[in-house]
């Protein structure tokens, strides 16, 4: 943990002045007004929530720490990680000596390999991923600290062992969940040789090529951070603003990640190309694929994989994604289907006049590569996802006990009350 520890420290006096100065210089300034529309439409654009360690814009998409995540498509995630908590890049040194504490425990303990056997049969992998941080929670120095009465602004060092604990375990976990559910219950030991990403590409089993682990180290990456108003992330911070533990948190987190307008997307996805290609045993014309998508849209589903909340161009974690099965030639049904459907989606959306959004987003195409690999089973896409997803709300909640942020409590109101705020509105304009 040093290593990170040391750099915070160092960081943790800028970002706690940059905070208390713009609290002090602009604390009672009004940035922005709010709609009847966007409270009754999930918040939707309204900038509520503080975070630090990324930003999505609807015209560019994700940067991390400023960076367009299009220039760090060669990244680590440790890199990543090392980026969004202390907004600088790593040394060499300093990566591998990150890479060393996030393998250091890699292996699942007893007690949750337990929870995991007790549930592989019957539960969704992500309900598994989940359960897996929670049986993890007994570890917490956060917890122990806190009963201990370790004051407040020194808090956020326990939530950074938590947080390395539980990312050093969670691809253990994960890789567990997968050869339990879906292959022959061994699971494949760490190598503590290897990165974070490659050991976890390793403990998957899945294949032994170098793509694959480069595949496993991308994936890792783009999906690392998405800001701090995505399901996953708000609920990520929001539990740990009570001052509840990371295993808490990350759980909690997980949980949004699990549905389908969220994480889930990626495993509607492959079963959408899936059905695809049954459909038409094999890889159909562009118009048999736009009187599909009509098909869908005339029945009420969306198309999954196209829109976003707050973007409104192609996802660049797509393009990452496309560039990579261009670079590696990849080439299978499930990926021409998904390129195919690039062409037609976007006009039939924008035709269809609903979704504000007619470009794909990430899961458009992640999951075809993974199939492409050999990971056939699409109900762990969501998991590959919450590992990587695991670095950013970490992140995010690292930085809020940095900073020593609040608990999050905005105020909610009833439709009676809404109409009030309304009308006392209308008439003073
Ligand atoms: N297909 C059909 N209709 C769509 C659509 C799509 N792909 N995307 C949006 N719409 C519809 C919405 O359902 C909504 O219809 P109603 O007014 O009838 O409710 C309308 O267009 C306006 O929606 P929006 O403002 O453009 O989009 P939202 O911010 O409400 O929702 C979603 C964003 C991502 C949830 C949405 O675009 C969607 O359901 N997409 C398909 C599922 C998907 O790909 N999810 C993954 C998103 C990325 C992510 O978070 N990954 O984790």
């Amino acid at each position: 943990m040093d290593v990170l520890a040391s750099k915070l420290r160092d960081v943790l006096p800028i970002f706690r002045n940059k905070r208390a100065q713009l609290l002090e210089r602009y604390g009672d300034v009004a940035v922005a007004n709010v709609t009847v529309e966007q409270i009754i439409g999930g918040m939707r654009g309204v900038p509520s929530v503080l975070c630090d360690t990324s930003s999505v814009s609807p015209a560019e998409g994700l940067r991390i720490r400023g960076i367009p995540i299009l220039e760090l498509t060669s990244a680590t995630p440790e890199e990543i990680f090392f980026l969004l908590t202390t907004g600088q890049r790593p040394s060499q040194q300093e990566q591998q000596q990150l890479s060393s504490l996030l393998v250091s425990n890699a292996q699942v303990p007893d007690e949750v390999l337990a929870v995991l056997k007790g549930m592989y049969r019957h539960a969704h992998p992500m309900a598994m991923l989940s359960a897996g941080l929670l049986a993890m929670e007994h570890q917490s120095e956060f917890r122990r600290a806190y009963e201990e009465g370790v004051a407040k602004d020194r808090l956020w060092e326990y939530a950074l062992a938590d947080c390395i604990r539980l990312l050093s375990t969670i691809t253990g976990i994960a890789a567990a969940i997968y050869r339990l559910k879906f292959r022959d219950g061994k699971l494949i030991a760490p190598d503590p040789s290897l990165d974070w990403s490659s050991n976890f590409a390793r403990m998957l089993g899945v294949s032994d090529s170098p793509a694959w682990a480069d595949l496993v180290r991308l994936y890792l990456v783009l999906h690392s951070d998405h800001e701090g108003g995505n399901v996953s992330a708000f609920t990520g911070i929001t539990v740990a603003s009570a001052l509840s533990d990371p295993f808490y948190a990350i759980s909690a987190a997980l949980n949004g990640l699990a549905g389908p307008l969220h994480g889930l997307a990626n495993q509607e996805c492959l079963a959408f190309i899936l059905d695809i290609r049954e459909r038409y045993n094999g890889v159909p014309s562009l118009d048999q694929l736009r009187d599909l998508c009509w098909e869908r849209l005339n029945s009420g589903q969306v198309i999954p994989g196209y829109g976003h909340a707050v973007l409104r161009v192609t996802d660049p974690r797509f393009t990452a994604f496309y560039q990579f099965a261009e670079q590696y030639q990849l080439d299978n049904d499930c990926i021409t289907i998904a390129k195919r459907l690039y062409e037609v989606v976007p006009d039939v959306l924008r035709q269809h006049g609903k979704a504000k959004n007619p470009y794909p987003n990430v899961d458009a195409i992640s999951g075809s590569l993974l199939y492409d690999f050999g990971m056939t089973e699409y109900t762990f896409y969501t998991v590959m996802f919450g590992v990587s997803r695991a670095l950013g709300i970490c992140a995010q909640l690292l930085f809020h006990r940095m900073v020593n942020s609040p608990i999050v409590r905005p105020k909610s109101v009833t439709l009676d009350e809404l109409e009030a705020m309304a009308q006392r509105a209308t008439v003073n304009a």
